[in-house]
């Protein structure tokens, strides 16, 4: 068993990558961090907890809050999408909340579980880096019972996704909302694999994709992953800033099933001011990161589905 702490931030995608990881064989979930940056706080608190009730084949865990704020705000429009999706019946058929709010803030509670888990863990974060970063300001010595980040953010393609003013267009979301962060666990030690857009691109959300799953609707999992994504614009006619990719359930399942994917091993930095702050680059002086280049698309689904129906 490989132990993983997550860390998300509230959207679609980071919703039903905890459901993903909740049914990886091989996976031991020691905690689960939630910061309200692509999200509400309270709505993806609770349909954090509710997921893990209904999905969670009765693991013990909390759920820790986030206190971080970012420097950069994502739009209303996205972060409402939470109060949607902790809305959906299936979440909801208990009528109460079982798996508990954890006692300290995410940052301090993944110092906690690093700490007080045997052996190294590995964080998936799909979200902003700022709750690792404070960790680390805080406690140095962490990064040694880290074995591995996968992170979903940054992109090395000048091609982001963030339609803001003062911004050159080069930046991607999770990276632009706190890039100091991103700068302080770049100059860490942890060693970290980046799933960026150049990756997603390669998995846009499609009309043919949300068929599948509703040809499964027999699986609550997999049930619910499409009425999740239902919340959100698929690629149909024309990408916009708004069209949805599977960006975290790409970095998540790519933590467990590497085949799935292809690297390559680049150095690189973050800028931390300027209009492209946020914008992860290559440069030979950088810090050493795996970068994941290409994904195997139906091996991907395929794998998405498997993992769900193990939730029946
Ligand atoms: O930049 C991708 C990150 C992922 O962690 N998030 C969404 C994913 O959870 C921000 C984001 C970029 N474009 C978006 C986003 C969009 N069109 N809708 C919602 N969130
Ligand atoms: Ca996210």
């Amino acid at each position: 068993m490989r132990n993983v702490y997550f860390n998300h931030d509230g959207s679609v995608d980071d919703l039903v990558s905890l459901l993903l990881l909740l049914q990886m064989p091989d996976v031991h979930l020691t905690g689960v961090g939630v910061v309200g940056a692509d999200s509400y706080l309270e709505p993806a608190l609770a349909a954090s907890r509710k997921i893990i009730d209904r999905f969670g084949h009765g693991v013990h865990l909390d759920v820790a809050a986030s206190d971080s704020r970012g420097v950069h705000p994502f739009p209303k429009e996205w972060r409402l999408d939470a109060f949607s999706l902790d809305a959906l019946p299936i979440l909801n058929e208990a009528g109460t909340i079982t798996t508990p709010v954890a006692a300290k803030p995410a940052h301090l509670d993944l110092i906690d579980k690093l700490n007080q888990t045997d052996g190294q863990t590995t964080l998936v974060m799909t979200g902003p880096l700022t709750d690792l970063a404070r960790a680390i300001i805080l406690e140095p010595g962490i990064t040694a019972k880290i074995d591995k980040l996968y992170w979903m953010g940054g992109t090395f393609d000048g091609r982001g996704n963030v339609a803001e003013p003062e911004q050159d267009g080069t930046t991607e979301w999770n990276a632009f909302w706190d890039p100091e962060a991103v700068k302080t666990v770049w100059d860490s030690d942890i060693a970290i694999q980046m799933v960026g857009l150049e990756s997603t691109r390669q998995v846009p959300l499609t009309p043919a994709i949300r068929q599948n799953w509703a040809l499964q609707r027999q699986h609550p999992a997999i049930d619910f992953i499409g009425q999740g994504y239902a919340l959100v614009p698929a690629l149909q006619h024309f990408e916009t800033n708004s069209t949805y990719f599977l960006w975290d359930v790409l970095a998540t399942v790519a933590s467990e099933s590497p085949a799935i994917v292809t690297t390559k091993q680049v150095t690189s930095d973050v800028l931390t001011t300027g209009p492209g702050r946020g914008r992860t680059f290559e440069t030979p002086e950088g810090r050493p990161v795996t970068l994941v280049t290409t994904v195997d698309h139906d091996a991907f689904f395929k794998r998405i589905d498997e993992l769900a129906i193990l939730a029946d």
